[in-house]
């Protein structure tokens, strides 16, 4: 095993003690192992080359410099996988979004992993369903 050095918020950190109290793990490095296996797994579930929809979901501060617009630059660089976008204003700073996309598995990846790491993102989340692309006429 190797150590590495992460930083957290305090507000993530407090989310990962209370998992360790509550789930009965020995320590936080076991917890963060185990959160991150489930998160792998996730993003490796289906080949690559696998057509997919996908759903992604992400609540970010919309008063952080630049943000609103590089994820709407960012859907439109990927128009050909992004089905619909549903925008909530949810409170006066915080957005949520919930993007519906299109495409073969990899693509999806890398797209909801963009959308997700953006700074002043604060919850991402995505869920990879395997499903046919509609036939080219109707797209
Ligand atoms: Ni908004």
């Amino acid at each position: 095993m190797q150590r590495i050095t992460i930083t957290l918020d305090e507000e993530l950190l407090g989310l990962i003690d209370r998992r360790v109290e509550t789930q009965g793990y020995q320590g936080r490095s076991e917890a963060i192992r185990d959160l991150l296996r489930n998160g792998l797994r996730e993003a490796e579930a289906l080949p690559e080359d696998d057509p997919c929809v996908a759903v992604v979901s992400y609540l970010y501060d919309h008063t952080t410099r630049e943000l609103p617009k590089r994820l709407n630059q960012t859907l439109h660089a990927h128009h050909d996988l992004t089905r619909s976008t549903l925008h909530v204003h949810l409170d006066a700073g915080h957005c949520l979004e919930v993007s519906v996309l299109q495409g073969p598995s990899g693509r999806i990846g890398e797209l909801s992993r963009q959308l997700m790491v953006e700074r002043g993102v604060e919850h991402g989340q995505v869920q990879v369903i395997p499903a046919p692309l509609p036939p080219a006429t109707t797209r």
